[in-house]
């Protein structure tokens, strides 16, 4: 077997061409065809590992410090953890014998969408093992183990209802996270053209590959699901710490169209008694759908409303399509055009139509492009709006989806596609730091792995319906494992009408969600909370209320993001990774690691089994201990929903009558719960940038069965006033320096 090195790389050829084994550090590997092939999203930090060569007939032996590898004369290359015990075995990729695919080109002619036909450049294939469970991929529809699914890679605006066999949809992550009997590792796939992720769905092999580019990819080793989420995101990026007002309960609609509208939902929210902390205006606020345009007939003053909605604790969000209304006279059309920042065709601006008619499609992927663009953002920023929502940007066109040779700045559409949310994301991102002094709030619909860096995500057009609410759950954890921690589903489904109960139950859910925002289509039955009959309201009031309660600990879980790449929202298997019964558990999450929560996500249910991992879990809001790894049936009337907390816990949480979220409570309230704990509580101003000066507290917290301790790790922010500690011995106060 041929090898040389070249600086610290391991370059293999033979009469299949040449191979590059690359170790970034003692965990990470990654195997390209061209060594100069650069990474569009990831920042490596490269640490030269200490790994040791060994030659074998046929064979290469690489021995790193934490996993093995062994490459064979054709490159393929099995994959072991440090003890020898196998993770990977690559085979040859086979197309299924068993159950070939039929002639679907009839189907296909019928508008049926239809797998299989695609030329992949190139496929990796690895034997399936008992005991193989995969992860992650973002967004994708389907439960929460994807073996036997198969994914592509190739951002959609699918209108059709999201099933759980839906192929494509808004976002690309070609990450996944593979539990295997020998430990948890994770595959990046470093391409961004349309790729194919396929779990086991011959029964035999998993695989995936990408239609063109270069072959690049890398693995992780864990072998804990924690190391590995850890360690990509430590490549991929994580996001900064969000504003605070972010973290309330968002209202939005297709569309509330004019200032009265937004007047009408302020005042709905007020009336309800139901805290509000921003409100998302649609496409209708523009002049005819013309991007950073503000109409001012039906929104007049916008920069003296939205400091007055400010003055409560309201912000206000404007939706910006990427879609250029062709119009000599719309300045942004016209300096986009001019200085050749849109996509072309054979020379010639490329024209296709979103919702303002004919539009020319920026290109977000050259930075002079960004640059003009976040200066755009300038002028909806000047009007006092606080954060930018990112639609339409797989690019959506309406009519027909882009040739695959649209130029984007000297870049094929086919290669860029799956990255214009991204970049549009970071322009936006960039632009708001730059016009802003405060934290950029941006959401995007489309987007690439490491999106996180800019952007919080949502689900897109999901249904009013039971089954958008039960798959929006297993959708957001395998997101969070994917490296994106601040993400949400409409509440109260994105299109159709929804009921009274569905909406009782999607709040209860809704309100662990890191990004909580009720949206619907224009079509679709008004579902503002304060519309519901007054059981309803009072639901929807109760998790709200306790949403703003947990803001400091969900602020908490972005602090924890940040130093280690977690999500607040994790799969159960994330915290207890060597339980066989959380490995596909559908229905439960954890909020960090403390809160154990099992929302009920079917119509007319009122007990729900809830599976306990190991250790003891005290119900929230009191009550006996239970004892683990067991399950057990709960009673859930409409207005609850299930959650844990396991022993020694402790929640710092805002006292009751908190509403605005800018206005920081001068107490903090810590609740914990019996037995043993740790815990660190993370505090700053919240809006702005000052705690990279040092400009925050970091409290250190124990908990000796309900006998809490506080000091401080770090002090460079005014604390509170008071610390109230909650726990079964009663209520005491402790006061710091
Ligand atoms: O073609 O702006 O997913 O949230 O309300 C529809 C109107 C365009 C799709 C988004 C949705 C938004 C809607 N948009």
């Amino acid at each position: 077997m041929k090898y040389q090195f070249i600086n610290d790389v391991i370059a293999l050829s033979s009469v299949e061409g040449n191979f590059y084994i690359e170790l970034i550090n003692s965990n990470v590997v990654r195997f390209t065809r061209d060594l100069s092939h650069a990474s569009r999203v990831l920042s490596l930090a490269r640490e030269a590992p200490r790994y040791s060569l060994k030659e074998g007939d046929g064979f290469l032996d690489i021995i790193g410090e934490t996993f093995s590898l062994r490459v064979f004369e054709n490159f393929y290359v099995d994959f072991m953890n440090k003890d020898g015990q196998n993770l990977l075995t690559e085979t040859s990729y086979e197309e299924d014998e068993c159950f070939p695919r039929g002639d679907n080109t009839l189907a296909a002619k019928e508008g049926h969408i239809v797998s299989g036909g695609e030329d992949y450049a190139f496929i990796h294939s690895y034997s399936l093992r008992e005991g193989m469970h995969f992860y992650g991929l973002g967004d994708h529809t389907g439960p929460l183990d994807r073996l036997g699914y198969e994914k592509i890679n190739w951002n959609t605006d699918y209108p059709q209802a999201h099933e759980d066999d839906v192929k494509s949809l808004y976002k690309s992550f070609p990450f996944c996270l593979i539990s295997s009997k020998n430990g948890y590792f994770g595959i990046y796939l470093d391409n961004t053209f349309k790729s194919v992720f396929n779990f086991g769905v011959d029964e035999r092999t998993f695989y995936f590959g990408a239609t063109a580019g270069t072959d690049d990819h890398y693995f992780i080793y864990g072998p804990s699901p924690k190391d590995v989420v850890s360690r990509f995101t430590s490549f991929a990026g994580r996001l900064p710490l969000p504003p605070r007002w972010s973290l309330g309960n968002q209202q939005s609609r297709w569309s509330y169209p004019s200032k009265k509208s937004v007047e009408d939902v302020v005042a709905g929210y007020e009336k309800a008694d139901i805290p509000l902390s921003a409100v998302n205006i649609d496409i209708d606020y523009m002049v005819g759908y013309r991007v950073f345009t503000v109409d001012e007939t039906r929104f007049p003053d916008l920069s003296d409303f939205s400091s007055s909605l400010k003055k409560k604790g309201i912000r206000l969000i404007a939706i910006l399509d990427p879609g250029l209304k062709v119009d000599p006279d719309y300045d942004v059309y016209a300096s986009f055009v001019d200085n050749h920042l849109v996509a072309k065709e054979n020379g010639k601006t490329y024209v296709n139509a979103v919702w303002p008619g004919d539009s020319v499609y920026p290109s977000f992927n050259d930075p002079k492009a960004r640059e003009k663009w976040g200066e755009y953002c300038a002028r909806v920023l000047s009007k006092g709006v606080s954060g930018l929502w990112c639609d339409m940007n797989e690019p959506a066109s309406f009519k027909g989806p882009l040739p695959l040779d649209v130029d984007f700045a000297g870049e094929s559409h086919a290669e860029i596609h799956n990255l214009y949310g991204y970049y549009m994301a970071m322009a936006t991102y960039e632009g708001m730091r730059k016009f802003s002094s405060e934290r950029p709030f941006v959401i995007t619909r489309a987007c690439f792995a490491g999106v996180e860096k800019y952007s919080v995500i949502w689900t897109g057009d999901n249904q009013s319906n039971w089954s958008s609410l039960q798959m929006s759950l297993p959708q957001m954890l395998n997101l969070g494992v994917s490296g994106m921690p601040f993400l949400g589903t409409d509440i109260g489904g994105f299109g159709g009408d929804c009921p009274a109960e569905l909406m009782c139950r999607w709040i209860e859910f809704g309100a662990f969600s890191p990004f909580m925002r009720n949206h619907s289509c224009a079509a679709a039955r008004f579902q503002e909370p304060y519309r519901y009959d007054d059981k309803t309201k009072a639901i929807y009031r109760k998790w709200v209320y306790f949403r703003y309660r947990l803001v400091p600990y969900l602020y908490d879980l972005f602090y924890e993001h940040s130093q280690n790449g977690l999500p607040a929202l994790r799969p159960l298997y994330l915290e207890y990774p060597d339980d066989p019964s959380v490995s596909n558990l559908n229905d439960e999450f954890m909020l960090g690691e403390s809160l154990l929560v099992a929302p009920v996500l079917s119509s007319g249910t009122l007990v729900r089994s809830v599976y306990l991992p190991k250790g003891v879990f005290y119900p929230f809001f009191g009550g006996e201990g239970k004892k683990g790894e067991s399950y057990y049936a709960e009673k859930c009337p409409l207005d609850e929903c299930l959650i844990y907390a396991k022993a020694g816990a402790i929640i710092p949480l805002y006292p009751s009558m908190t509403k605005n979220l800018d206005l920081e409570p001068e107490e903090l309230v810590l609740k914990a719960f019996p037995g043993e704990g740790k815990y660190l509580h993370y505090q700053d101003n919240g809006t702005d940038f000052a705690y990279e000066k040092g400009e925050y507290n970091l409290y250190s917290i124990i908990n000796h069965d309900g006998v809490v301790s506080v000091s401080l790790l770090h002090k460079g922010y005014r604390g509170y006033k008071r610390i109230r500690v909650v726990s079964p011995n009663g209520e005491t106060f402790i006061s710091l320096p």
